[in-house]
């Protein structure tokens, strides 16, 4: 679907959310998220909007968090939607068959239940994080395994995951893994992204 590194948008981190943007999809993620809590939708649409064409150029997958009907209007390459979000298999009928739909899983009673229609999940907390306190219970790498193991699709972990972690996550089946302040709050993220793509492909 696109490659190992996902990058998840972070409104309080030092970069501004498209300079976030720029800088991983220069150093070679695949996949960025736009994840912003704070922003209205006619401010994250015109944002999406900018760098859709920026982000195709660099090969990376733009990702619209939470709001389908950004998604829709900027013609995102993906959504991605929260346990809490709504039905899966309705929003998948709203956002057509051809964009990417990733779905987070917290436990393994929802990676066995999940939905049709669903392309990816990411799955966790694998470790507690700062930079989402209200996160379900951590997962661990065990936990992790498991779920990948449960899933037909692609499990992109995520939560508290930095370069030292990659060979675990092999290990645990991940396909990849989506990070926030491995990108966002490194002094330069382009770099810490190159090394995070360098490193999946060769551990
Ligand atoms: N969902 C589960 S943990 C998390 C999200 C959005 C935040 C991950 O951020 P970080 O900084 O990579 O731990
Ligand atoms: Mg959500």
């Amino acid at each position: 679907m696109s490659g190992p590194i996902y990058m998840i948008t972070d409104p309080g981190a030092p970069l501004d959310v498209a300079g976030q943007a720029r800088a991983a999809a220069r150093g070679g993620a695949g996949w960025v998220q736009l994840r912003d809590k704070t922003a209205s939708d006619a401010d994250l649409l015109d944002l999406a909007r900018l760098l859709l064409p920026e982000m195709r150029a660099l090969g990376a997958k733009l990702v619209i968090n939470d709001r389908i009907a950004v998604a829709i209007a900027a013609g995102a390459d993906g959504l991605h939607i929260g346990q809490g979000d709504g039905d899966p298999q309705a929003i998948r009928a709203r956002i057509g068959p051809d964009r990417i739909l990733g779905l987070s899983i917290e436990t393994l009673a929802q990676a066995r239940a999940l939905p049709k229609g669903v392309d990816y999940i990411g799955a966790g907390p694998v470790r507690a994080t700062a930079t989402k306190p209200d996160a379900a219970a951590p997962i661990g790498f065990d936990g992790l395994a498991e779920i990948a193991r449960a899933v037909p699709v692609p499990c992109y972990a995520i939560g508290g995951l930095g370069r030292g972690d990659i060979a675990a996550l092999k290990s645990a089946g991940a396909a990849g893994m989506a990070v926030v302040s491995a990108i966002t709050r490194a002094p330069d993220p382009t770099a810490a992204t190159q090394a995070l793509v360098q490193d999946w492909s060769q551990r």
